[in-house]
């Protein structure tokens, strides 16, 4: 059996067993995207104003709700309504970390109540499965979807070796809930022992560290091309940040219109020739 990066995103839409990954892989191929946008500024209006500006160019918006400075709950709303308007999902990048009754009620209460409108939010798999059985409980009745976080792109991550191997492990064991990971590379046979094989699970995999120029920031992030993270090492989905907004003091929204454009077809290229060359 051929890895799932290796099939169609059409094809994969239909066999998904979680809803939130159906939903974003019709998103894929609805919008020839598979370009998510990490809109990481402090202003509500430069929020919204770039998910405005980017949503014909996106499948998927992903946000740090809690580093908006002006957050009320009507912005939700407004979010949502650019959701609907552009067809894009939305992925709040909340990255639990805690017991599984304490990520359940930082997941469903408090100011944000991140179950009720992201689609798809991740996790540390530090505490081990339980924080999986927490968020379920939460986000399965819902419909939603977990990534669970098996590498990260900043220099000197310690989510590498057998952690990274732990994490593909718990993710095997709740194909239901966990739809992929945050990672740098493919997972399907990372942790399995020299008598497993890899099985028929199609996790997404989801790339940060994605930009065009720059190979990284001043303080460790990394960044490969939409080309290495997609065609050579099989990622899903490329996120990209500053790449497409530059930097938020000098917002110039067709630029960042331009980006988003420019980022999209390659990233579409790379897939068009993964998937056509096999
Ligand atoms: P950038 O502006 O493209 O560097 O933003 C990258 C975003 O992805 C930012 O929101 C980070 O919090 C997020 N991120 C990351 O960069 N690397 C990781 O390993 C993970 C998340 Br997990």
């Amino acid at each position: 059996m051929s890895s799932p990066h290796l099939r169609t995103y059409a094809y994969r839409a239909q066999n998904h067993p979680n809803a939130a990954a159906r939903l974003l892989l019709e998103t894929v191929v609805r919008k020839k995207s598979n370009l998510s946008v990490s809109v990481d500024v402090t202003s509500a209006d430069d929020f919204l104003a770039i998910i405005d500006a980017v949503g014909p160019y996106v499948c998927l918006i992903k946000t740090h709700i809690d580093i908006i400075e002006d957050f009320t709950p009507g912005l939700i709303q407004k979010l949502q309504a650019l959701s609907q308007k552009h067809d894009f999902l939305i992925f709040e990048d909340r990255k639990f970390a805690d017991i599984g009754n304490t990520v359940a009620l930082q997941y469903s209460s408090g100011v944000y109540k991140i179950a009720s409108w992201a689609h798809i939010t991740n996790a540390h798999t530090v505490p081990g499965p339980s924080i999986i059985t927490g968020l379920a409980s939460v986000g399965l009745p819902l419909g939603r979807g977990l990534l669970l976080l098996a590498e990260m792109s900043s220099n000197g991550s310690l989510a590498t070796g057998s952690y990274t191997e732990e994490a593909a492990r718990m993710a095997r064991a709740n194909p239901n809930f966990v739809m992929g990971f945050i990672a740098q590379r493919r997972m399907e046979t990372v942790g399995l022992t020299t008598c497993e094989t890899a099985g028929e699970d199609d996790f997404l995999v989801l790339a940060p560290g994605v930009g065009l120029e720059s190979k990284g920031d001043a303080m460790g992030q990394q960044y490969r091309t939409p080309r290495e993270v997609i065609l050579k090492s099989g990622c899903d989905i490329i996120i990209v940040g500053r790449g497409v907004y530059g930097s938020p003091k000098n917002l110039d929204i067709q630029e960042v219109r331009n980006q988003a454009g420019r980022y999209r077809t390659a990233g579409w290229e790379a897939y068009e020739e993964r998937v056509l060359s096999q």
